[in-house]
């Protein structure tokens, strides 16, 4: 069957089976019972140089909110799947998952995953959501990709926190988590912020990737289209990556800069 976006949104099939262990979290109640099937998308988000001249947030939260832009593409998706195979249940999810999406991408054939923790896809690098429909329809399943990286390790290296072991990332110590925590920080981690030139999120372990080097950017017209690759205090947070923490966090760490 052809479905909505099979010409933008790179797409790969793998067996729930092989999932393993799901995150507890309150959309595990959606997962179909008997689930066989998990439909994963990519979403790239790489947008042209330009946008990146001058930012101080990660390139991520630089279009709106990839849960709301990515949920819409998986929603119009699931309903044509729905249409189609009307006696098989369909559910989307995007990060607010209990499928590690990762590994999912890697068994559905999209690229590998590097020591950084993320999938590498050959044509859009690491820049790249991903969202997956699950389903209780046997689909025929993709080849999963093997290989690695290419092992070089300028993430573990690199991080500027020191959050990568080679095997993933240390939660606690990554600056993405250290940044988008409430509260009030310890100074080693304001200190961190301050060196980082960035209020949300980071991108180091992904910039220092060689396989991020000259791949595609976005096909996402979205993406390209809401890009704000600056945050400022009192800048408007609608749909913007960011929002779901309130604005004190942000601007908090804007606060760092002064
Ligand atoms: C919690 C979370 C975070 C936390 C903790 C990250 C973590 N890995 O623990 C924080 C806030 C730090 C974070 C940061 C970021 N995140 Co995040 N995050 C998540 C989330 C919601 C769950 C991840 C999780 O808890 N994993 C559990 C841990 C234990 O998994 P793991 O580290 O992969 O460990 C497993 C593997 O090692 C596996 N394993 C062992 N060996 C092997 C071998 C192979 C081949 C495979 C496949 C697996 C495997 O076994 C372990 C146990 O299951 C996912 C969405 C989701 N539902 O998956 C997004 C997700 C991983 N994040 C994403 C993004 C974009 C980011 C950031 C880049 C954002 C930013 N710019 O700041 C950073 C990157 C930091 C980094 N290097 O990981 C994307 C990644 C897309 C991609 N291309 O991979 C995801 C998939 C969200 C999405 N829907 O797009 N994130």
């Amino acid at each position: 069957m052809k479905l909505p976006f099979d010409d933008i949104l790179p797409c790969g099939i793998c067996e729930f089976d092989k999932i393993g262990n799901l995150f507890d979290c309150r959309a595990k109640e959606r997962v179909p019972q008997g689930a066989k099937s998990v439909i994963v998308y990519l979403f790239p988000y790489r947008l042209d140089d330009e946008y990146y001249k001058k930012t101080n947030i990660s390139k991520y939260a630089v279009p709106d909110d990839y849960h709301i832009v990515a949920g819409e593409y998986l929603k119009k998706i699931t309903s044509a799947l729905r249409e189609e195979y009307p006696s098989y249940s369909f559910e989307y999810f995007c990060d607010n998952s209990p499928i590690n999406e990762v590994k999912a991408a890697v068994l559905s054939g999209l690229g590998v995953r590097g020591k950084n923790g993320l999938l590498i896809n050959p044509v859009y690098g690491s820049f790249c959501f991903i969202g997956e429909i699950v389903t209780d329809r046997v689909f025929e399943y993709s080849k999963e990709s093997t290989g690695s990286c290419r092992n070089c390790d300028a993430c573990v290296r690199l991080c500027p926190s020191g959050a990568l072991s080679g095997q993933g990332v240390k939660k606690e110590s990554c600056l993405s988590d250290i940044n988008q925590r409430k509260g009030e920080l310890t100074p080693e981690n304001v200190e961190l912020i301050k060196n980082s030139g960035c209020v949300w999120g980071c991108d180091v372990c992904q910039d220092v990737c060689p396989m991020n080097r000259n791949i595609a950017v976005t096909p996402i017209k979205e993406f390209i289209e809401t890009a704000v690759s600056y945050f400022e205090t009192g800048d408007n947070i609608d749909n913007r990556a960011y929002a779901w923490r309130g604005r004190k966090v942000i601007e908090r760490n804007c606060s760092y800069f002064k």
